[in-house]
């Protein structure tokens, strides 16, 4: 396939990834909390009597809800129970290393007290600032923020999903203002924030503002030096989202990685990437009633290590409920992942792709400073010989379970670069378990 190269103005800035100190702590983070909290959480996906069947933080969009209903309920959100330290301490021992704060969802509900609108936290019973709390807690726990915004605020006036007419266009010129005011006094109240998820950036509005995101996004940066921004802030001066016109990313990471997951190192093109994962289907925000599949930790574990394994974060989102409580599904969830990370975070952390043939017992991941190898065993095959299919000039020579280092496994070599790792497990395997194996290269 022949490559595109047209000269841009707003397309891709930068080539290839980003390898500065900031990113490289992003890379090695694996595992990320996401969390959605806004007065959405109030009806919990309910109005009525009347169930939503859609997504909960949606709620205002449906045709059953009458809009100025919603916006009348921040008066009620006093969520007394709300304590930032236990929401980092959980995040801590579920083993996240950052976490993404929604500041302000479509609804355009503010959770940080901003000089440039009403609807804010300020003017709730709670009063308080909660994205100050939150900063401080995580900060205080070693978890990096980033702030959640979405472009599109669905409170204020000058706010349009397409500009039809000239009235339009001036009035969307308040919002812009507006969006880069707000962002601006975002950074400047919490400095320690290392960066900005985008979202709600999809509107034909938004994308017609190539030069006016692509401004705004080096004023951001210059504020922060090392400000992480993904793929999902800005389009192309001919509409391109993620990536431009050219087929580069514009960006610090692809952000396309919603509730799925790629399937090979072929898909991410060579570009971090970070997966936001719901714990039901699809629900962000609090939904008092989860329909549906709920995932279980073994399948989270699975996917968080699939990540890891193709060069990715994973991020868990958790949607608190509108008195503060982190629902106790989410909390046995994060226990469940915390002990499994507890035992098994060295694959995770720092942790990235290994280039040898994926097998079907589970995934490869490797340290990318020291090079140290694992197996990170999900499907333990019944005839307990795990096959391993190695590069050209790489021998393993030894192998042994992560969690008793003593533990020596026989490796049998069956053809040229193929061997059999033989593990007969005494009691059945509930977890995914580790296999570390070593090996020597020659030239
Ligand atoms: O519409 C939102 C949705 O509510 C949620 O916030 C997710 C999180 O990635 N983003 C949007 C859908 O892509």
């Amino acid at each position: 396939e022949k490559r595109v190269s047209i000269t841009l103005k707003h397309g891709a800035h930068r080539l290839g990834k980003r390898t500065d100190k900031q990113m490289q702590t992003w890379r090695n983070y694996g595992l990320g909390q996401f969390i959605h909290w806004g007065v959405y959480a109030i009806p919990g996906g309910h109005w009525e009597g009347k169930y939503y069947p859609g997504a909960a933080e949606w709620i205002r969009s449906w045709k059953e809800m009458p809009k100025e209903a919603y916006d009348n309920l921040y008066k009620q959100f006093n969520p007394e129970k709300f304590n930032a330290r236990g929401w980092a301490k959980q995040a801590k021992e579920m083993g996240a290393k950052y976490v993404i704060i929604t500041t302000k969802h479509h609804d355009g509900f503010c959770l940080w007290p901003s000089k440039y609108t009403d609807y804010t936290i300020a003017k709730s019973p709670y009063k308080k600032d909660i994205i100050g709390q939150l900063v401080d807690a995580y900060d205080a726990e070693g978890i990096d923020v980033y702030l959640y915004f979405s472009i599109i605020d669905w409170n204020h006036p000058g706010y349009r999903s397409s500009l039809k007419t000239e009235a339009d266009r001036k009035e969307y010129e308040d919002f812009k203002t507006f969006t880069r005011n707000q962002l601006v006094e975002l950074l400047e109240r919490y400095p320690s924030t290392k960066g900005l998820w985008f979202d709600g950036s999809w509107d034909k509005a938004w994308i017609e503002q190539a030069e006016f995101a692509d401004e705004l996004g080096r004023e951001l940066r210059e504020m922060i030096p090392g400000l992480i921004i993904g793929s999902r802030f800005r389009a192309d001066e001919n509409g391109n989202r993620h990536f431009d016109t050219n087929g580069d990313m514009m960006g610090d990471y692809e952000q396309g990685w919603e509730r799925k997951i790629p399937e090979t190192i072929e898909d991410i093109h060579g570009n971090d990437w970070d997966c936001v994962m719901t714990i039901p289907e699809n629900q962000w925000g609090y939904h008092s009633d989860w329909k549906g599949h709920v995932k279980t930790s073994n399948e989270l574990i699975e996917m968080l290590v699939k990540s890891v394994s193709l060069d990715g974060n994973f991020v868990l989102n958790f949607g608190p409920d509108g008195e503060g409580n982190i629902r106790p599904e989410e909390t046995k969830l994060a226990a469940e992942i915390g002990a499994w990370m507890d035992v098994n975070k060295e694959v995770v952390y720092g942790c990235g792709y290994l280039d040898w043939k994926k097998q079907d017992w589970g995934y490869y991941t490797v340290n990318r400073e020291t090079g140290k190898k694992y197996m990170v065993v999900f499907n333990m095959p019944v005839s307990g010989a795990l096959r391993v299919k190695v590069p050209d000039n790489t021998r393993p020579d030894k192998a042994y379970l992560l969690e008793q280092p003593e533990s020596d496994i026989t490796i049998e070599e069956i053809h040229r670069n193929e061997y059999f790792v033989h593990y007969k497990p005494m009691t059945p395997v509930k977890k995914p378990f580790v296999i570390v194996i070593e090996t020597t290269e020659s030239d």
